[in-house]
C-alpha cells in the first residue's frame, strides 16, 4: 500500500489528467478508508494501458529504493517468540538517564545471572528536559551505565558502547554507532537468538537492522515502547521520538516482543517508604536507586512513581508473571496510531503484569547482592 504522497508523486507525471485520491487514517477506529483512484478524464484503451505502465514503473522504482529484509516463516517467527524457559544471551539498549526507571533495569539485569548473560549494554539517544538533545541524552546515558557498574563494583571493560547521536531521519539510512555495529556483529557471532532488550527509542536497534538486516534471523526484540494495541493512542515517549525506528520494528518483521507502558507497565508503582523499606542500607546501589527516586520528584506526599522499564527485563527472567497474546503487526501511522492489517506477520504482545511478582524478585536480588 502506498501512501498519499505516492500518488501525488505519481500525478505530476501524467500530464491532463485529474487524480482524485482519498487517503484516511481514522484517529482510534483502526482503518485504512482506501478509495482506489478516481481517473475524470481520458478515458481511452491506450491511455490506461500508459497508466498501467507509468504504475509498475513506479512501484518497481519505489521498491528499489526500500531496504529488502529477510522473511521468517511462520513457523521461526512464532518459535522465536515463544516465552523463553532456559537461561538466554542478551544486550540491553538504554536511554538510562532519561528519568530513574532505566537504573532499575539495568541493574536488575546484571543481578540476574541465572537468567541471562548480559553481553553488552548500549546507550542509547533520548532528548527531554534531561538533555540538550539526542547526541547529549546518548552521553549522559554512556556516563550513568558505568556509574551504575561502579556503584555495583562490576568491571565495565568492553561491555558498554555508546550509541546514536541522532534519531533517524530517513528509514532506509542507519544511523553510525558502536553500539549499532556492535550489535551487528555479536549478532552474526550467535548460534543462538540474542534477546535485544530496549528500553528507550529504537534507534540503536533499527540502525544495526538497517546496517545488516540478516540480523533479523539472529535476533529477539523485546521492546518497552508503544501503548496497547487497544489504546486511544500509540503516543508514548520511546515511539514518539524516533518514528522512524518505531515503524521499522514493526515493519521489517524482526521477531518483536511489545511491552506496552498503558495499561500493563503502568502499573508498575512504588514509592519512597517503600524503597526506602527494602533498599535503604542495601549498598551503594541500593542508596543510590533510592536517592535519584527522590531527586526525580519534588513533592512525595502520597506520590508513586512508574518504574516502566523492569518489565522488559523481568519477563526474559519469568515470563510467567505477565499475560501475553499473539498479534499481527499492527501499522504505526504518522498520526501514532495503530492500524490493522491481518495478513501481516505476528508479533507477540504483553497485556498484564504481576506487579508484586516483580518488585519482589528486584528488590530480593539487590538485597542479596551487597550481603
Ligand atoms: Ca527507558
Amino acid at each position: 500500500m502506498h501512501s498519499p504522497s505516492f500518488y501525488n508523486h505519481l500525478a505530476q507525471f501524467i500530464p491532463k489528467m485529474k487524480i482524485k485520491s482519498t487517503f484516511t487514517v481514522k484517529h482510534g477506529a483502526n482503518f485504512y478508508q482506501n478509495k482506489p483512484l478516481t481517473f475524470n478524464k481520458h478515458k481511452g484503451t491506450s491511455l490506461l494501458n500508459s497508466i498501467c505502465f507509468l504504475l509498475s514503473l513506479f512501484i518497481g522504482m519505489s521498491s528499489a529504493f526500500s531496504q529488502e529484509f529477510p522473511k521468517l516463516s511462520d513457523e521461526i517467527l512464532l518459535s522465536r517468540l515463544k516465552p523463553n524457559t532456559e537461561k538466554i544471551k542478551v544486550v540491553i539498549d538504554t536511554d538510562t538517564y532519561n528519568e530513574v526507571d532505566d537504573q532499575f533495569a539495568v541493574v536488575y539485569a546484571l543481578l540476574s545471572p541465572e537468567q541471562m548473560d548480559v553481553e553488552a549494554i548500549y546507550a542509547a539517544p533520548y532528548h527531554n528536559s534531561r538533555s540538550n538533545g539526542p547526541a547529549d541524552g546518548m552521553e549522559k546515558s554512556y556516563k550513568e551505565i558505568l556509574k551504575l557498574m561502579d556503584k555495583m563494583g562490576m568491571q565495565h571493560k568492553d561491555l558498554v558502547y555508546r550509541g546514536s547521536k541522532e534519531f533517524l531521519k530517513n528509514k532506509n539510512q542507519p544511523v553510525e554507532s558502536d553500539a549499532a555495529r556492535d550489535l551487528v556483529k555479536r549478532a552474526m557471532a550467535s548460534e543462538e537468538p540474542l534477546y535485544v532488550l530496549t528500553l528507550g527509542a529504537p534507534t540503536n536497534v533499527a540502525s544495526a537492522i538497517l546496517m545488516e538486516p540478516k540480523i533479523i534471523e539472529k535476533i529477539v526484540v523485546v521492546w518497552l515502547g508503544g501503548k496497547s494495541l487497544e489504546w486511544e493512542t500509540a503516543r508514548e515517549f520511546n515511539l514518539l521520538q524516533d518514528m522512524e525506528s518505531s515503524k521499522l520494528l514493526f515493519d521489517s518483521g524482526v521477531p518483536l516482543i511489545q511491552v506496552p507502558t498503558e495499561p500493563v507497565t503502568s502499573h508498575l508503582l512504588t514509592t519512597i517508604p517503600e524503597l526506602e523499606t527494602y533498599l535503604q542500607g542495601k549498598g551503594p546501589i541500593g542508596d543510590y536507586l533510592i536517592e535519584i527516586f527522590k531527586d526525580y520528584h519534588d513533592n512525595h506526599y502520597a506520590y508513586s512513581k512508574i518504574i516502566w522499564d523492569i518489565a522488559v527485563i523481568a519477563y526474559v527472567i519469568d515470563s510467567s508473571w505477565f499475560k501475553t497474546e499473539i498479534r499481527h503487526s499492527p501499522i504505526l501511522t504518522d498520526q501514532m496510531t495503530y492500524s490493522v492489517d491481518q495478513s501481516r506477520h505476528f508479533i507477540r504482545l504483553v497485556t498484564y503484569l504481576r506487579r508484586d511478582k516483580i518488585f519482589g524478585d528486584m528488590f530480593r536480588k539487590i538485597q542479596d547482592h551487597h550481603k
